[in-house]
């Protein structure tokens, strides 16, 4: 095993492929404000090259950070000499990218030919999830379609799923995974949660009554240049892929570039931060092809953007504290969503509004949703709460897809009984 371990970080290298030997992922929970203020220097330090995984809520939150391993002494002895304490959540990246790799390699035999025997229970590639798409439309053409609602970056095109029994433009929910392109859980929930759909679509107690008057749009892999760069250059990209003239920077957070309260508090006008805002709102394709949709359907009636970790069910607004007119209505529907969503395993998730939840964050997906009149707009954290954080072990994929599809179904028929 080791000698194979040792293989595989061979490989990487000479693949010029990003590694983390040696990386820690450290956690630090700010007790009170100077600590706090101290944490949230540390963003500043460019070259610690400081990786946030949890960016910093506030006090008795949990800062993750991912410490590259020259940057683990100079930071350690820091955190000390401050008389701040840590804990080591994940002793080397390394060890979690690599067997998470072996496991992708275990059984693959080239491309899916069914959504029957296709493996829910591991991560696949941008080509296997393209490919499961087209199994998925032409094992059920009077349900699903696929549209390309617009190209990446580099040109890949940005694929939607829509399941609808017929109709014409019928009120909608609108469910997106993997805009964070290293969220992984998120877009392999996505795959699960298109079969679910067509498995339960004649069911009662699965999503009949629902798709009887509404259609579901589903983007699986919102970030496709991300994605493709996470499994062959950096496990660990956020970002999209952009350029622009005048940085070496490459990226825009596509969870900071909506046209709500754009450039904010809570976003980065540094194209190296990995919370660049963008030159302009909807600069990335991949947010602007959403956008375009959502304008010219003009039916959407819920909008769910799917993230991972921290196991929270949020709703707007992220940009500014003033509450949504919907404030309570939108935490009524939180409450019942991760109460479903606990039922199954007993996954423990908060809920609130974005800002008072976990931290100002302006230009976000459901902002903008929001206030393009879709009332039922929600985001969720999926799994863990740390420790394993992005690196979800795939064991782990089909039990959060199934819990978490359990509270997008509250969401769905909530949607459904309150037309508006
Ligand atoms: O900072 C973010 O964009 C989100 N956290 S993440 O680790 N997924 O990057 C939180 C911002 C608001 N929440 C969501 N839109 N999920
Ligand atoms: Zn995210």
């Amino acid at each position: 095993m080791r000698a194979l371990v040792l293989l595989a970080a061979l490989v990487a290298v000479a693949a010029g492929t990003e590694t983390f030997i040696g990386h820690q992922v450290l956690r630090i929970t700010p007790t009170n404000d100077e600590e706090l203020q101290k944490v949230q220097e540390l963003q500043d330090l460019e070259e610690l090259q400081l990786d946030f995984w949890l960016a910093p809520r506030g006090l008795g939150q949990p800062v993750d950070i991912r410490v590259p391993f020259p940057s683990l002494q100079p930071l350690k002895a820091h955190l000390e000499a401050n008389g701040i304490s840590y804990s080591i959540m994940i002793e080397d990246v390394q060890t979690l990218v690599d067997d998470e790799q072996m496991e992708m390699l275990r059984g693959r035999r080239g491309l899916p030919v069914s959504t029957n025997t296709f493996d829910y229970a591991t991560y696949h590639s941008l080509d296997e999830i393209y490919t499961f798409m087209d199994l998925l439309v032409a094992e059920n053409p009077n349900l699903v379609s696929k549209l390309e609602i617009g190209r990446s970056t580099e040109n890949r095109p940005l694929y939607v799923l829509k399941f609808s029994k017929g109709g014409t433009n019928r009120p909608a929910i609108w469910i997106d995974t993997g805009i964070h392109s290293r969220e992984w859980v998120t877009q392999a929930s996505g795959v699960w949660f298109a079969k679910k759909i067509v498995q339960d679509h004649e069911n009662n107690e699965g999503v009949a009554s629902i798709l009887d008057k509404m259609d579901i749009f589903l983007e699986i892999v919102t970030n496709p240049d991300g994605f493709v760069f996470t499994q062959t250059q950096n496990r660990m990209w956020r970002k999209t892929r952009s350029r622009r003239s005048g940085s070496v920077c490459v990226g825009v957070d596509p969870n900071r570039n909506w046209d709500a309260g754009f450039g904010g508090p809570g976003a980065s006008g540094n194209a190296c931060s990995e919370t660049y805002h963008g030159p302009y709102a909807n600069s990335e394709p991949e947010v602007k092809s959403i956008v375009d949709f959502v304008k010219s359907h003009g039916n959407i009636k819920a909008f769910i953007s799917i993230h991972s970790y921290s196991q929270l069910l949020l709703y707007p607004y992220g940009y500014t504290t003033t509450p949504v007119p919907d404030q309570k209505e939108l935490h009524e529907i939180s409450e019942k969503a991760v109460a479903a969503l606990s039922s199954l395993y007993g996954t423990n998730y908060k809920y609130g509004s974005i800002i008072t939840t976990i931290y100002q964050a302006s230009g976000g997906t459901i902002d903008w949703t929001y206030n393009q009149g879709i009332k039922y707009s929600f985001t969720f954290e999926l799994r863990d709460t740390g420790r394993y954080g992005f690196l979800l072990p795939a064991k782990q994929i089909v039990p959060t897809a199934q819990e978490t599809w359990l509270a997008l179904k509250v969401i769905m028929q909530y949607t459904l009984d309150h037309p508006y």
